[in-house]
């Protein structure tokens, strides 16, 4: 069982609690299977799936934050990077393996780009759909981390 963050609840987290966790993955000669059980695996239960596929080449996503929302990415094809940005600190992640999962903390700021043909991003969330959950305001964010 998987810790659950501790930041959740304040959804002031930084860059390096945003980390990339290795996925259970079962390897035979067929190829491989990638496992993902909610609060077993990731540290949240998943409530929603979505994926981001068809980006172009070198195309962008992104470019929010969300106030109580966390998330794994994971690049079950090709290759992006994450810009994580806790209104102090930056930090750019690059996502090319299946096998793994980057877990965004709620209140920190993403841009993903850099994509590769054909890439495709899975996105494991711990809340359903919320509009009001986005800041996309990047001055707004700022102002509000700094609260
Ligand atoms: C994130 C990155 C990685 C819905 O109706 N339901 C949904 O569950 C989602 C995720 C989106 N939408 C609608 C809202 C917009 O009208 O789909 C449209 C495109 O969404 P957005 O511009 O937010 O897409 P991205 O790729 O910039 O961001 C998405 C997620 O919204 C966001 O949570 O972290 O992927």
């Amino acid at each position: 069982m998987m810790e659950p963050t501790t930041a959740r609840a304040a959804g002031h987290a930084s860059v390096d609690d945003c980390r990339v966790i290795p996925l259970r993955t079962v390897e035979d000669p067929r190829g491989s299977l990638t496992i993902v059980e909610g609060e077993l695996d990731i540290p949240f239960p998943i409530e929603r799936v979505y994926h981001l596929h068809g980006v172009p080449a070198g195309g962008r996503r992104g470019g929010h934050a969300h106030r109580h929302l966390e998330q794994i990415l994971i690049a079950v094809a090709g290759a992006f990077d994450v810009l994580l940005d806790d209104g102090v600190a930056r930090r750019r992640v690059r996502l090319d393996d299946p096998r793994t999962g980057l877990h965004i903390s709620p209140g920190v700021w993403r841009e993903l780009e850099s994509f590769t043909d054909g890439a495709v991003c899975v996105v494991l969330a711990s809340m359903p759909y919320a509009d009001d959950d986005y800041e996309r305001d990047y001055e707004e964010f700022l102002n509000w981390r700094s609260r």
